[in-house]
């Protein structure tokens, strides 16, 4: 550990690398990065900034049971408010089984209680769902009907967290844009799971067993984030989509990333792949060498080298590996009035590296940089 020396690159160009060197100074610069480092610079985000719950704003659909009689069905067990006639609360009330579901519900909400199984047919009658909340349950992928999504044509959120599910629910309707399934004991993807979900958006699939993934992301065009931390993966998953902006791989095994693979994906903005094996004979010297990514985290890996990145990245976290030499090239390829790197913060600490390794030139390649420590 190399937490003692730290070291603070101004943005200007040409500040000492030495002015640093004051006992007060590292004490402020430590709790600073107790505060800011430790946490990322940006969050994983995609959801449309809708709360769980549907917000129905006065006027709208305040109108709708005035307009034309609405069924007042309502399962006794649940909640249906007179003036949000297409909500189903059924949430947080011991329930061990899945109540009926009225033809006119769009969302309902059967979180946190004891449901172990979704019976086939269980949403027969209510083929309008957008939203089906079914998080922190116990049900398991034995008792879920094979075709109960299946039919839910207009179904577009779909909320499985925290179950006991072996597997993907399959097949799944093609207007699907977010699935939830992190928390569960899905230990593959089959390649075939999410063919022609040509909106799904947001896949969230953290804290399975999963270690087989295939090609599974074939084909899905609209896909902006996909969490597949705290799995078993040993390779990146194949064929990344072009329309990807956010990949967390963090907490997995894998050792490996085929050359070029990121570059299909030009949106790409943030990668998380800590706490995996990686090894600079897995990389080829331009893996991450890519405009678009803006932060990248490869911290708690066996890096010995720091691996090439574009100009354009701004945080890169390197804490937590072998690296050995501060290789500059690896930020700027050319160093001059035009050509330097954007890094902003770049994190060093825990590995081999001697303060005193840092070359005279890094001012000038780094020259944005706020945070970097060793
Ligand atoms: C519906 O009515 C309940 C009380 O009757 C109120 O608490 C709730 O805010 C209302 N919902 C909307 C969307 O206005
Ligand atoms: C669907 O509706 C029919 C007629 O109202 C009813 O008999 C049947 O039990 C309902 N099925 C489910 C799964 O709720
Ligand atoms: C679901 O998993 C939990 C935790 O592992 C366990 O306690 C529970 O018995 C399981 N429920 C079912 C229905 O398998
Ligand atoms: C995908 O979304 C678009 C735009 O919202 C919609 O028109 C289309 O029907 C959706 N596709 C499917 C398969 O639901
Ligand atoms: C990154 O790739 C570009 C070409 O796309 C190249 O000009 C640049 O030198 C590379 N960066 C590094 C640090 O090798
Ligand atoms: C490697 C690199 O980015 N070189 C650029 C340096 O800046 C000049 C403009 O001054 C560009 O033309 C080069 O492409």
């Amino acid at each position: 550990m190399h937490w003692a020396s730290i070291l603070i690159v101004a943005g200007l160009c040409g500040v000492s690398l030495g002015q640093y060197e004051d006992e007060e100074d590292m004490y402020w610069l430590h709790q600073y990065l107790r505060s800011q480092a430790l946490s990322y610079n940006y969050m994983p985000y995609y959801e449309d900034e809708a709360p769980p719950y549907p917000y129905v704003s006065p006027g709208s659909s305040f109108a709708e049971p005035i307009l034309e009689p609405v069924s007042r069905e309502c399962p006794q067990e649940c909640d249906c408010p007179p003036n949000f006639s297409t909500a189903l609360y059924c949430d947080s009330r011991n329930l061990r089984y899945l109540p009926f579901v009225p033809s006119r519900m769009k969302y309902v909400y059967f979180q946190n209680n004891q449901i172990t199984s979704v019976q086939e047919g269980a949403f027969d009658n209510a083929t309008t769902l957008e939203w089906i909340a079914l998080h922190g349950n116990q049900i398991t992928s034995e008792k879920m009907g094979k075709r109960v999504f299946a039919r839910l044509k207009n179904l577009e959120r779909l909320y499985l967290d925290n179950n006991n599910l072996t597997k993907m629910p399959s097949p799944l309707p093609r207007s699907l844009r977010e699935l939830h399934l992190a928390y569960n004991q899905i230990t593959r993807i089959p390649s075939n799971a999410l063919e022609g979900l040509e909106n799904l958006t947001a896949l969230y699939l953290s804290h399975n067993q999963i270690h087989d993934i295939g090609a599974s992301f074939k084909g899905l065009k609209s896909l902006i984030l996909v969490d597949l931390s705290y799995n078993h993966l040993r390779k990146v998953p194949d064929g990344l989509p072009s329309s990807l902006e956010q990949l967390y791989l963090e907490h997995n095994y894998i050792y490996t990333i085929p050359d070029e693979y990121f570059k299909v994906s030009p949106k790409l903005l943030y990668i998380r792949l800590s706490h995996n094996s990686l090894t600079n004979d897995g990389l080829s010297s331009n893996t991450f060498n890519t405009s678009s990514i803006l932060e990248l985290d490869l911290s708690y890996n066996r890096l010995q080298k720091i691996p090439r990145v574009s100009t354009n990245l701004e945080n890169l976290y390197l804490q937590g590996n072998q690296i050995n030499e501060f290789s500059i090239s690896s930020f700027c390829t050319v160093i001059d009035v035009m050509n330097f790197s954007k890094l902003q913060v770049l994190r060093l600490d825990g590995n081999e590296i001697q303060r005193n390794a840092v070359p005279p030139d890094a001012p000038l390649c780094l020259r944005r940089a706020a945070v970097i420590e060793i």
